[in-house]
């Protein structure tokens, strides 16, 4: 397979300022004739290169005439050129429904739609299908009424008619010019929830929220989202939107979450459609996240897009920390960012830590479809999170106005970006760049002693090898730090914000009138891994008593992890420190329930082995569920308080009853962990009386998880009452899939054998392959099966759609960090993958590196 580097980025031979694109859409075959206006980038004399994937030139003309001197080179179509500009027309037939990859143009539930980021327009049509290509469309599109009747494509619509034949056609011009990437075109049987958005111009926007009449009811929310969201970009960034229309529509099979193509979004469906029946708290929140994050690509994204690939970042990371900064915004920050670190925790840390590590920019790919990886989004967003942290909230704006005004229009760098930092912020952000060129997560020591009134701070820090990079050099890293008194619990300083730079650095504090209590990466300043010399008293003392919220959580955090990573080696554990500790958070009058809630939670079983040299499934487990269960017995009486008072008379979304309802799920894990003869009774309870999706699922995963026959009849009742719901549906699948219980493996068998289960829907696949491959229990089962099963899936979705397989694999790449008879098995699955007779490029790019 060839490999693409960064290195080799050479400004493109062909510009292709305007692009004429008309179709004749059908599902079986559908015609496309594009019209692309080329002019010659410099002097050379190369010929111009379209990429084509899967196409086959029906004609092509050069200035009005049939040319016949082209050839193929690959998938490519090579045209030799003689003039500074030409107009090139190209024609190709496509067949829509035969595309399983959904790349491309493909058919998803009688609607047709398309996706091309990263690479999919060249499978629409030939074409310089790369991010620093912008030219300005206009699309045609002529259709059978009936079953399309509406037609959508980026831009304003210009015009429309009827034809004989029952046909009808659409024209719509973008004004914006804009990559490939970017381009989208729908057909279907849609209605629109509508609304409008006036800008801070007072220009009227036509919004609407495309889906098919069933859903309809189910799509006020993300409408709600998407004004909101157009608010808050025009109030903390400046940023005003620019069509007149701005179009979502909402697809059920999707490779991805959204598409931010300009003016014209498409969705996977489970990130709009919402009714309290049918859609938890989280996948509300959800919802609103990413029809935000849609919408502010329109700027970090569209206006500014990326120049290649490896800057993928660049909009990427910027969009997901102005997500993330959005959503902190709606209800509590706190506990949007502990989610935040969470997630990086559970999905990054671990990429990092494995074969698959890569720079947030990174130095080559095979499939750049393999790259959308919570490296590029979530640790970009950390990255741009710090710069904003070290400039402060007015230098940050005045850089990012900066950045907005002088590459609107264009295709930037990382580059372009950590300069607008610089220059607007007035910073030197020299070594600071090792963010974007360096993987692996840094590691920090953090050393408190004290002697008398003066205590010392020592700081270190390694960044430890990953593939490819074995040698390391120290990073820029902001640090939040404070200090407390043990006794009075009183703040001994203001919070300092200790820029790490060296390998190591000292920090005195000098007349401390009390022993001191160190608080350190408060807010989670630098995603690292940090180490200290806190006693349980110390973590225990924090939880109670910090007054950053997410340093509380992460004190009560490190106190679970180390009682936990002890219990896993000695085979048992004291679990009194962490006892207390929940008692005081859990009937602290002060916090909100939320917080409450997350604080409570124990740290996963996969996080448990990520802070273990070898990981031990089993004894994970069962060190987990030990301290789960005296929790449950020795706080009986608070978890029934917290549970009793947080029931609601009736579902109401705000985030007082969003936290209620969580901190009520949480209570009844932990009475359903203690035994509690009734706890099966007031599980099933909650699930038949529940008056919403987040009290129903909840009630729902602890029944999954124990003992009792009620489970069954949930999980019967579940289905029943939601068959023919796909979105619910993979609700069902995925709750079992992530069951702690013995015999989770047999049942996920068993369920890719069931009626509704399809490879062929990128939400199905994931509910059930992708959850049961994040069961650390079940996947690591000793036997091996667990990864033969994956494996086996994965070889079938591979001929199906390789990019969604490649993004399910790797978890089993993880070998090396298991003992040598699951590492074994692991491996030779991953051989079997890369041996399998036409595997795609993803998979191969995946499962090879994988082996290293
Ligand atoms: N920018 C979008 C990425 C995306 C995508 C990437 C590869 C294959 C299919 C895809 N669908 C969407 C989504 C986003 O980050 O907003
Ligand atoms: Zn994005």
């Amino acid at each position: 397979p060839v490999v693409t580097r960064r290195e080799d980025y050479r400004e493109p031979d062909w510009r292709v300022p305007e692009i004429a694109l008309d179709f004749d859409l059908d599902p079986a075959a559908t015609r496309v004739h594009a019209t692309l206006q080329v002019e010659r980038n410099g002097s050379h004399d190369a010929p111009l290169r379209l990429a084509g994937d899967g196409l086959l030139a029906l004609v092509v003309r050069v200035d009005g005439v049939v040319a016949e001197d082209w050839t193929m080179d690959g998938d490519d179509l090579v045209v030799p050129l003689s003039g500074a500009a030409h107009t090139i027309e190209t024609e190709v037939e496509i067949a829509p429904e035969r595309n399983t990859q959904l790349m491309g143009l493909y058919a998803s539930g009688g609607i047709l739609c398309t996706q091309c980021e990263a690479e999919g327009f060249r499978r629409i049509t030939f074409f310089p299908d790369r991010p620093d290509v912008l030219s300005k469309y206009k699309v045609k599109m002529t259709a059978d009424k009936a079953r399309f009747p509406v037609l959508l494509a980026n831009g304003d619509p210009i015009a429309q008619g009827d034809l004989d034949g029952g046909k009808h056609w659409a024209e719509w011009h973008d004004p914006f010019p804009k990559p490939s990437y970017l381009f989208a075109i729908v057909a279907g049987d849609l209605v629109a929830n509508r609304g409008s958005f006036m800008t801070m111009s007072g220009r009227e926007v036509q919004l609407g929220i495309w889906v098919r009449l069933p859903d309809l009811p189910k799509t006020d929310h993300a409408l709600h989202a998407l004004k909101l969201s157009m608010a808050w970009d025009e109030k903390v960034y400046g940023r005003e939107y620019d069509l007149d229309v701005f179009n979502i529509v909402a697809v059920d099979d999707f490779n991805f979450g959204a598409m931010e193509n300009k003016g014209l979004n498409v969705f996977n469906s489970r990130y709009i459609l919402a009714d309290p029946d049918t859609a938890t708290d989280y996948d509300y929140d959800a919802i609103a996240a990413v029809v935000a994050h849609e919408y502010f690509h329109n700027w970090s994204g569209n206006r500014i897009t990326c120049r290649d690939w490896f800057q993928l970042s660049l909009k990427e990371g910027f969009t997901v920390f102005r997500d993330q900064s959005f959503s902190a915004d709606q209800g509590s920050a706190a506990v949007k960012r502990i989610e935040d670190v969470r997630g990086l925790r559970a999905s990054q840390f671990p990429e990092d830590a494995g074969p698959l590590a890569h720079p947030v920019r990174p130095d080559e790919y095979i499939e750049i479809s393999n790259f959308y990886t919570a490296t590029i989004y979530n640790k970009g967003a950390e990255v741009i999170r710090m710069m904003a942290t070290i400039l402060g909230p007015e230098k940050f704006r005045a850089a990012t106005d900066l950045y907005f005004d002088r590459f609107d229009g264009t295709a930037a760098t990382c580059e372009d970006f950590v300069q607008s930092m610089e220059q607007g912020g007035g910073v030197d952000l020299t070594q600071f760049r090792r963010w974007y060129s360096q993987a692996g997560t840094p590691r920090v020591s953090a050393t408190l002693t004290q002697e008398g009134g003066r205590a010392r701070l020592t700081l270190r820090q390694v960044v430890p090898p990953t593939p490819g990079q074995p040698v390391k050099e120290p990073m820029v890293l902001p640090l939040k730090v404070k200090l407390f008194g043990a006794v009075t619990g009183r703040a001994l300083c203001d919070e300092q914000l200790v820029l790490l730079k060296d390998e190591s650095h000292e920090i005195l504090f000098e007349n401390l009138p009390e022993t001191p209590v160190l608080s350190i990466n408060r807010g989670f300043s630098a995603p690292v891994v940090v180490e200290t010399n806190r006693t349980a008293k110390d973590l225990a003392f924090l939880s109670a008593h910090d007054d950053d919220p997410f340093a509380r959580y992460e004190a009560m955090q490190q106190l679970m992890l180390d009682t936990l990573v002890t219990s896993v080696a000695n085979g048992t554990g004291d679990h009194q420190a962490v006892i207390d500790a929940v008692r005081n958070t859990l009937t602290d009058a002060n916090l909100d329930r939320a917080f409450i809630a997350e604080a409570v939670l124990l740290p996963s079983d996969s996080f448990i082995g990520d802070q273990m040299t070898v990981v031990e499934p089993e004894a994970i487990f069962r060190a987990r569920e030990a301290l789960r269960q005296d929790l449950g017995k020795a706080l009986a009486t608070e978890w029934r308080a917290a549970y009793e008072g947080s029931l609601a008379n009736r579902f109401e979304y705000s985030p007082a009853a969003k936290g209620a309802r969580r901190l009520k799920t949480v209570a009844l894990g932990y009475i359903a962990a203690s035994g509690a003869a009734d706890a099966d009774g007031l599980a099933f309870d909650q699930f038949r009386g529940a008056d919403n999706m987040t009290d129903r699922q909840g009630a729902m995963t602890t029944l999954v998880n124990g003992a009792s026959p009620l489970r069954e009849e949930a999980l019967e009742a579940f289905y029943t009452r939601y068959q023919g719901n796909g979105l619910v549906l993979d609700k069902w699948f995925q709750t079992q899939a992530l069951s702690s219980r013995e015999d989770t493996l047999d049942r996920v068998e068993r369920l890719a054998a069931h009626p509704d289960f399809t490879l062929s829907n990128p939400n199905r696949a994931r509910s059930l392959i992708g959850a049961f491959s994040v069961n650390q229990r079940a996947f690591h089962d000793v036997s091996g099966r667990g990864y033969r099963f994956v494996a086996d899936q994965l070889i079938a979705l591979d001929k199906l759609n390789p990019q969604t397989a490649a993004k399910l694999l790797p978890p089993l790449g993880r070998w090396k960090r298991f003992d040598e008879g699951r590492a074994a098995k692991m491996r030779a699955e991953l051989e079997r993958i890369v041996a399998t007779p036409e595997l795609s490029k993803d998979m191969f790019e995946q499962a090879s590196k994988s082996l290293d």
